[in-house]
């Protein structure tokens, strides 16, 4: 059965990819899942009909005959239980890929997203030139950290998961900020995942979108 995900009809990031459905796209890209997308307005997402699928009213939602699900890391995790290659077969090594899943949701992307947020709506806060750098520091200490313990690793823990993939999603919001940049194992690990012919088509479709463009279809 072929899903239907949902995402922005149009994006805000303007086509830069950070909409959140660019991961699932992209886990199902690398499974080789074809799927269909319904694009929503901002209205669409708190309108009843949505609100039924996602109970916050966001982007990405995953409907799939009878289920529907809704959080990015759920459809990819389900996307990578019933499919091979985005999690690996031995017990322990999955395992440890789900914990990189959890820790790009809960552990490097809030402080990330945090300072996002900041710099969309507290710009013109008297306290935003203060808080700024701290916000900024509580995430250099992550990729710190991350970098760490990547060192000259292609991938967090062997083979290329779907840990990987959050991880990748998570990071390439701080693409152009200097503070990426001063990581160049992390610059080097997210260009790696960018070179993925998985992630390259997920990222012209979601494009595509904000293009007015029909996505390619395979
Ligand atoms: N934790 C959720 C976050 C979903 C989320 O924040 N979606 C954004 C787009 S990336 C959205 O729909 N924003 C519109 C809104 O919140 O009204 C996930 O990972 O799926």
């Amino acid at each position: 059965m072929t899903p239907t995900i949902t995402a922005f009809e149009r994006s805000p990031d303007r086509g830069r990819g950070l909409a959140r459905d660019m991961r699932v796209r992209w886990a199902l890209e690398e499974v080789g899942q074809p799927y269909e997308v319904r694009l929503l307005s901002f209205a669409a997402l708190k309108e009843s009909a949505h609100l039924k699928l996602h109970p916050f009213g966001q982007i990405p939602t995953y409907e799939e005959g009878d289920l529907a699900l809704f959080e990015s890391g759920a459809i990819v995790f389900h996307i990578a239980e019933r499919h091979a290659g985005l999690l690996p077969a031995d017990a322990g090594a999955r395992a440890r890929a789900i914990t990189w899943m959890f820790a790009a949701l809960n552990t490097v992307e809030p402080p990330i997203f945090e300072r996002t947020i900041a710099m969309i709506v507290e710009r013109d806060k008297p306290w935003y030139e203060e808080r700024l750098p701290i916000l900024e520091d509580r995430v250099r200490v992550r990729l710190g950290e991350l970098s760490n313990r990547l060192g000259d690793a292609h991938w967090l823990d062997g083979a290329f998961s779907a840990g990987d993939l959050l991880m990748v999603t998570v990071l390439r919001r701080l693409i152009g900020s200097g503070i990426l940049e001063n990581y160049s194992n992390l610059s080097a690990y997210v260009a790696r995942g960018e070179a993925r012919p998985a992630y390259q088509r997920a990222f012209a479709d979601q494009l595509a979108v904000f293009n007015g463009k029909p996505a390619a279809v395979r």
